[in-house]
């Protein structure tokens, strides 16, 4: 069935349950010069290319290529339209690898016709903090798909990041695949709820009127939390402790340094925004919250071209209630227009989806590790990561 990922250090179906399995790598690494020197081979009309994605030029090339192929919902109704500064933030944090963006063109015409990247992170399995590549934004253009072709795409990431001998991937998909560590439920929260319905992306209620609904996730102007403020650049430190100690209680989390919150969480405008609880009285750092911008597409209506969706992303109660705490996010969002929130069920999100009145979604997110094998399935609780 999986004719491809059956030949990789991936879990694999067939082994889901047997606990004699050891936790850990699936295979080990080996040294660099065994590491394959040459691109893997593509069909013959194509050519592999490094993407220099602080060129102007190239970034609107990928930007194109996502924007007219990337990830669409299962009726075809929306496809993500992630920014150029988006793209930007995402593929040049920390000690990032130019050859880790990759993208394959047509010879004869330099048509940018598939994408796929890795970044660096630290993320931390247990007790062991593993140096892995995030894998995103895997890119076929739509009159080339069904040929193989992502699979050499998936064999070109590997091989580049064996080079910077990094033997281990992190990465999501809606489809499965072998096998999820653990398997997470999108919710959303109307903010511009007539545009959503417009649009199709929710419907009116059983019994409910347009007024009813407007009404009904209608928010206040103003935060509630006293001590509520966008987070500055001065906060890197103590956001990092903060951040740090919650992280710790999941079971897979990122490991975040100070340059790690400071490229992934200062607030960067349009790509993510951050907000903090500084004690009126201690000027304590207490608790954090924090959305990504990620617009989608509309693909068929009259009236909207896109939607304007925020993504909850890391999120820290200590003092202030999460839900008070997200329910101020809300609030900013709103106020931000966006159009929706959206949030996974991972974390402690769990305490708040239902009462902030945010509804099941149609789709799924599961979460793979490449080369690194879990003896149980997670709960998505217990899951303490957030991809782009
Ligand atoms: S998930 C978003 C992926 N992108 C999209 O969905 C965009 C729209 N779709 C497409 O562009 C976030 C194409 O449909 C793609 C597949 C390119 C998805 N992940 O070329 P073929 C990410 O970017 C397998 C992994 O004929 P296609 C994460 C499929 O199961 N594998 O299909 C990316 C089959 O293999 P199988 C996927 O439709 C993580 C084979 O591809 C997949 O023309 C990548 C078919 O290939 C997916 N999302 O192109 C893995 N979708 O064994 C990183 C399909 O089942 C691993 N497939 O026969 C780690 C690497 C680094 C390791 C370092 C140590
Ligand atoms: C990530 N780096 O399916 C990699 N989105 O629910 C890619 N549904 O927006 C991962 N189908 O339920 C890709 N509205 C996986 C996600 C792909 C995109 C996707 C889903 C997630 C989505 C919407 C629109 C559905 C349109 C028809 C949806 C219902 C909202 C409603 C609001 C009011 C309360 C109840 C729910």
């Amino acid at each position: 069935k999986h004719k491809f990922w059956e030949t990789q250090p991936v879990g694999q179906f067939k082994e889901l349950g047997d606990t004699n399995l050891p936790e850990g790598s699936i295979e080990q690494p080996t040294p660099l010069s065994e590491v394959k020197q040459e691109p893997y081979n593509l069909p013959s009309p194509y050519e592999w290319i490094t993407c220099d994605i602080d060129s102007e030029e190239v970034c609107t090339e990928v930007y194109n290529l996502l924007t007219n192929n990337y990830v669409e919902d299962d009726e075809n109704m929306f496809r993500f339209n992630y920014t150029k500064e988006f793209l930007r933030w995402a593929l040049r944090p920390p000690g990032y690898f130019r050859s880790w963006h990759i993208g394959v063109r047509v010879k004869s015409s330099k048509k940018l016709v598939a994408f796929i990247t890795g970044v660096p992170a630290r993320i931390r399995v247990r007790d062991t903090v593993v140096l892995m590549a995030e894998v995103n934004f895997l890119c076929v253009h739509k009159k080339l798909r069904s040929k193989r072709l992502a699979p050499v795409m998936i064999k070109e990431v590997t091989r580049r990041v064996h080079l910077e001998n990094i033997w281990q991937a992190a990465y999501t998909a809606g489809v499965v695949l072998p096998t999820p560590i653990t398997t997470c439920q999108y919710w959303h929260r109307s903010l511009n709820p007539k545009k959503l319905i417009d649009v199709g992306f929710s419907r009116l209620g059983a019994r409910m009127t347009m007024s009813r609904t407007i009404k009904l996730y209608k928010l206040p102007d103003q935060t509630t939390t006293p001590g509520f403020r966008k987070m500055e650049p001065h906060d890197v430190p103590a956001v990092t402790r903060l951040l740090r100690t919650y992280l710790q209680q999941f079971v897979v989390a990122p490991d975040f340094d100070v340059d790690d919150v400071e490229h992934w969480l200062l607030p960067k405008e349009d790509v993510v925004d951050s907000f903090l609880v500084e004690s009126p009285d201690s000027h304590e750092i207490t608790d954090f919250c924090s959305f990504y911008t990620l617009p989608s597409s509309i693909l068929g209506s009259q009236s909207h071209s896109v939607l304007k969706a925020a993504y909850s992303y890391y999120n820290v109660s200590t003092k202030t209630p999460l839900l008070q705490l997200m329910n101020d996010a809300l609030i900013v969002a709103k106020k931000k227009e966006f159009d929706v929130f959206n949030a996974l069920d991972v974390m402690h999100n769990e305490a708040f989806l239902k009462e902030l009145k945010f509804g099941p979604g149609d789709g799924k997110l599961h979460y793979y590790l490449y080369n690194y094998r879990l003896k149980h399935v997670l709960r998505s609780s217990e899951l303490g990561l957030v991809l782009l």
